[in-house]
């Protein structure tokens, strides 16, 4: 199988590497002055139309279509919405026009069409190349722009390979969109299951980026066909791209996701430990995992049932033999403090006569055949053991039938299901050449009929779409929890996302790194590998330290094959089960800044999980570093992704550095050595930062009442925000949620700690409040206020004490109770 699909990628490649060289380019050529439009301007001649609009004064949007009219304006990414006037300025000469924001300023050259774009000191950000710039070929279209040998390349959605997109060399173009079932891929298999064709430009610590709105087939060329070049283009639709300024990559994704939208916060219980296989069944099987969580006291909040609980593979059924019961396996499951996540693909069985399929032909929701005929093929329900037949497929890109899609769930909700997995939506079929349905076949595509050429990349978007509104049209007060393999740009709205059939061993997971990195860079901020590696079977070792890399991937989950061995985290016997727990608690403990990270990249589109160069731009060596990451601004982690290492180099970027396990200070901008166990997880807080920390609990259900822990670092003066809410209900949207901003100085004989006023209206269950400081030596008094001191206790004694302080080992910690509202701790030397 895995042989297989290696020689279906490489034919693949070969077809295409044959098609740039064959195609004969015809360049724009030269425009006379243009007409201006609203915050815009239109050139036209005999060749095509281009329009440049001001989107913002950061954001210009660059469109083309080699006909005399551009096409209807519309897009599955971009977020409708009226924006403010940007403010532009419009110059047009007979040779030229010049637009100027605040921010930007685009150079039009007339003759040949060239494009320019600078910053407002008139730095050079990104040029159309005077060789080619806009060209098309038949129903292909292309720009041709400067790649400076300084300039690192990221993003691109989901990927294989190296975090940095420049200078990989496969043959033909290098990246190519088109979502693809690749199982078992390796680290040069291209595509995989995501599109996203947006990139960020990193020189010298400036940034922009480029969103190439096409839902075609597209492809992106880096420096591989000539040095100096990056181009990209698509087999069909416009040449549609926005040019996203920075100066900063923060804010390029800052920008580039008021386009395409953010994820929205996720419930609590989604960002705890899942376990998956494919399949747990029958009922009993699920509650066997289940009590030897409890019973191991290893935390989980959920588990998965994939494809064996349906019967005969077809989406919204159950095994009646496997699952008598759903709906009380899933009560039991609840009081052991566990939801159910189900898979539910995209290929209803052709069964007249079933409810489903039914209604679906009765709306008109299926894709169809040319000649008007349904499309039918073989996927899961055509594998059936008993009774198999060919499947059909929504048209999720008609917005009635997501509508209609979205309605099936219900019965599963009331059911107790918690959370819906979309897989196979790329869209995968059995037994074709190509994967997935025949170009020809015919989409409503939001009243514009077309063919699968302009909604393959987006069938998997389209899907998670459906169920995420169906879902919050079902519980308009619960937050949705949906996990996609296939999406697009904009995807980030609807789902998290999963990068697919990943392998157990070791180059996969230092590979789900880059991978992951390059999915936050790409707007998907809640993502996650499958820990352990899907086909093939990890050792007790590689499972271990993928648990423990895992910790930080903001979907956390465990999952593999059909026929693999178990893989749960004590199969590996009770010493790598000991380790096991130990990563999963480590997750537990820091679930409250896990959550508060995910709020933050939920409104500012910045990713969790996160490469140093997003917090250190101006650092080049941490522009190709992909086996460290952040998550969130604080934290730096760098996880052990060898076999049998005694030791792991870390590389701190300039500043001040905390041992995470020990208190022990780092000057930055060097590499150390770190001595590392098989319990060991490297992980480094930066001074000034804060942590928010809770015991271990056994899942999310157990929170309320916990105390709230933080670590304040010492460090330049620095603001952090306690976020705190529900968990699982949109309240928040309404002001429901309790933030506190916390600062901290460190002089030399005092220490503060200052939490400010509450803003909000939600006010967790009572608890204590611990609030650590690393600490040499003895303080001599620790105040609350302006002047209560509390008393020492025992380190063994805090914790039973309503307010008291202790030192343990290397900190200083003060227990008070949480009055959730502002509080000044003052520690003395
Ligand atoms: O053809 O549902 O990537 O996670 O376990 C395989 C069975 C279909 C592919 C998914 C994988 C899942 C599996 N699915």
């Amino acid at each position: 199988m895995r042989r297989l699909n290696l020689a279906c990628a490489l034919a693949m490649v070969v077809v295409f590497a044959a098609s740039p060289a064959a195609a004969q380019w015809t360049s724009l050529g030269a425009m006379s002055a243009p007409r201006r439009e609203t915050n815009g301007l239109t050139f036209r001649n005999p060749q095509g139309t281009v329009t440049i609009t001001v989107v913002e004064p950061n954001i210009f949007r660059v469109r083309f279509a080699p006909r005399q009219q551009l096409g209807r304006d519309h897009s599955y990414a971009v977020v409708p919405g009226d924006r403010p006037d940007p403010g532009a300025a419009f110059k047009i000469a007979s040779d030229r026009s010049v637009i100027t924001t605040s921010a930007l300023q685009m150079t039009i050259r007339h003759n040949p069409f060239r494009i320019a774009i600078a910053d407002s000191q008139g730095n050079s950000l990104d040029e159309d190349d005077p060789q080619n710039g806009i060209a098309f070929s038949g129903s292909t279209v292309r720009v041709w722009k400067r790649l400076r040998d300084d300039e690192q390349v990221y993003g691109l959605g989901s990927k294989t390979g190296d975090l940095n997109k420049r200078g990989r060399k496969l043959g033909g173009y290098n990246y190519t969109m088109w979502n693809s079932d690749t199982y078992a891929y390796d680290p040069s298999t291209d595509p995989i299951y995501v599109s996203v064709p947006f990139f960020l430009v990193l020189r010298a610590g400036r940034s922009h980026g480029v969103f190439f709105d096409n839902t075609f087939r597209s492809n992106f060329d880096i420096g591989h066909q000539s040095a100096g070049l990056l181009s990209f283009g698509a087999d069909g639709g416009e040449l549609n791209y926005y040019f996203i300024n920075g100066p900063d990559p923060k804010s390029v994704l800052t920008r580039y996701t008021s386009l395409t939208g953010r994820m929205p916060l996720p419930p609590l219980w989604s960002l705890g430990y899942h376990q998956c296989r494919y399949s747990y069944f029958p009922d009993s099987r699920l509650r066997f995992i289940a009590q030897n969580f409890r019973e191991r006291r290893i935390p989980v909040d959920a588990i998965w049932l994939d494809i064996h609980y349906l019967e005969g593979f077809n989406p919204f059924t159950w095994s009646a033999e496997r699952f008598p019961d759903p709906p009380g396996l899933m009560a039991d499951l609840r009081k052991l403090g566990l939801r159910t996540v189900v898979i539910i693909d995209p290929h209803p069985k052709k069964a007249p006569g079933w409810g489903p399929y039914d209604s679906g032909l009765a709306g008109d929701h299926y894709v169809k055949n040319p000649d008007g005929s349904l499309y039918e093929a073989p996927v899961w329900p055509s594998q059936a053991e008993k009774d198999p037949g060919p499947s059909v497929f929504p048209d999720f890109s008609k917005p009635a039938t997501r509508e209609w899609w979205g309605g099936l769930y219900a019965p599963l909700l009331t059911a107790g299901v918690a959370g819906i997995w979309n897989d196979m939506n790329e869209p995968a079929i059995f037994d074709t050449p190509t994967g997935t349905m025949p170009l020809t076949v015919r989409h409503d595509n939001e009243g514009q009929p077309t063919d699968h050429r302009a909604i393959h990349n987006v069938y998997g978007l389209l899907m998670t779409r459906a169920t995420h509104e169906g879902l919050l049209r079902l519980q308009p007060n619960t937050r949705p929890f949906v996990l996609t393999r296939a999406s697009y740009a904009g995807g980030q709205r609807y789902s998290a996302i999963w990068p697919g059939d990943n392998v157990s061993d070791w180059t996969h997971l230092r590979g789900s790194i880059a991978t992951l990195m390059g999915m936050g860079l790409s707007g998907l901020s809640f993502v996650g590998s499958d820990i352990g590696g899907f086909a093939e079977a990890p050792s007790a070792e590689l499972y271990t330290r993928w648990l423990q890399a895992g910790v930080f991937y903001p979907f956390m989950r465990t999952h593999t094959a059909f026929g693999t061995p178990d893989q749960e985290p004590w199969s590996y016997g009770t010493y790598h089960e000991a380790l096991n727990r130990r990563a999963i608690e480590l997750r537990y403990e820091l679930l409250p800044h896990i959550y508060k990270v995910m709020r933050e990249a939920s409104l500012t589109g910045v990713p969790a999980l996160r490469p140093l160069l997003l917090e250190f731009p101006d650092d080049p060596n941490t522009y190709g570093m992909e086996d460290q990451f952040m998550f969130g601004s604080d934290l730096l982690v760098a996880p052990v992704l060898r076999e049998g290492m005694t030791e792991r180099e870390v590389y701190l970027p300039k500043g001040e550095w905390f041992d995470y396990w020990t208190g022990q200070r780092h000057r930055g901008g060097v590499r150390i050595r770190v001595p590392v166990t098989l319990a060991s997880i490297p992980i480094f807080v930066r001074a000034g930062g804060v942590l928010m920390s809770q015991p271990v609990v056994q899942h999310t259900g157990e929170m309320p009442g916990q105390p709230l822990r933080l670590r304040v670092y010492p460090g330049p003066p620095r603001e952090a925000g306690l976020y705190e809410d529900d968990g699982e209900s949109l309240d928040y949207t309404r002001g429901e949620w309790l933030l506190r901003q916390v600062t901290s100085d460190a002089a030399e004989r005092t220490s503060t700690v200052e939490i400010g006023s509450p803003s909000g209206s939600y006010r967790p269950a009572p608890r204590s409040l611990e609030v650590s400081v690393p600490w040499a030596g003895e303080p001599s008094r620790v105040v609350v206020g302006d002047g209560q001191a509390l008393p020492r206790v025992a380190p063994d004694a805090l914790r039973t004490q309503a307010s008291g302080w202790t030192v343990d080992q290397g900190f200083v910690i003060v227990r008070q109770p949480d009055s959730f509202g502002a509080v000044r701790v003052t520690i003395e030397r």
